[in-house]
């Protein structure tokens, strides 16, 4: 069987199925001023770095015709997909739903709530509203998935210990093969970061696999080619 021989704890199995590229929440609210991230305390322009990595693997899926799925943690214009705890928590002054620089907070139809212009979704990539962490939580995930033959998944996008461990977790629970790609995911936390990879890859990967961008692009570029 082929494989990324590089993954960590040890080779990755690419299967004969297409494997899927899934970019958790890269919208504005996480990495530009003005947003959720910001309004929770954080410097926002830490998670910008892996901007250029993940269009590097975006445009390899794209150019092999590899399904690419996007994320966006987003709530209604009436927040009744949001529960009351998720407002509530947290010491900012902006809170889900309140109007800020970039519409209200993490609400689907403000600006602040689309994907960053340089990692747009085009035509035929599902964008998968989610009112949690988990990308499985009240979403059509995984009829998505299920509709693509999925059984392995690429995880990238912000941020890495809140909703993508979380949505990697909920896939490997689900019998998914997930694979995290270090240089593509950040974290307001380098510690945060660093433990989440060192947990996913401890235990003969517990959760999965991690390992960069420039290894997977090449396997990828030799199996689907
Ligand atoms: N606060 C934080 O680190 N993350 C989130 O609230 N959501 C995501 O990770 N997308």
């Amino acid at each position: 069987m082929n494989s990324i021989h590089t993954a960590k704890p040890y080779p990755y199995p690419l299967p004969n199925n297409k494997p899927c590229l899934v970019i958790i929440d890269m919208q504005k609210d996480f990495v530009e001023p003005g947003g959720f991230g910001e309004s929770l305390g954080n410097d926002v322009s830490v998670l910008r770095k892996i901007i250029p990595n993940l269009l590097d693997l975006l445009t390899c899926f794209r150019k092999l015709g590899l399904p690419v799925i996007h994320t966006r943690e987003a709530h209604n214009d009436e927040l009744s997909d949001c529960p009351p705890s998720k407002i509530a928590r947290g010491n900012s002054t902006l809170k889900i739903g309140d109007e800020g620089p970039m519409g209200r907070i993490l609400v689907s139809s403000s600006d602040g709530n689309q994907i960053i212009p340089e990692l747009a979704p085009i035509e035929g990539e599902p964008v998968i509203l989610k009112p949690g962490k988990g990308a499985f939580h009240n979403t059509n995930f995984s009829k998505i998935l299920t509709s693509l033959n999925a059984s392995h998944l690429i995880f990238t996008g912000v941020t890495t210990e809140v909703c993508v461990q979380t949505s990697m977790r909920e896939a490997n629970d689900r019998g998914y093969e997930c694979l995290l790609v270090d240089d593509c995911t950040e974290s307001y936390f380098p510690e945060f970061k660093k433990s989440t990879i060192d947990m996913v890859i401890a235990q003969g990967g517990i959760v999965g696999w991690v390992d960069q961008s420039e290894n997977i692009i090449s396997a990828l570029e030799d199996v689907y080619e």
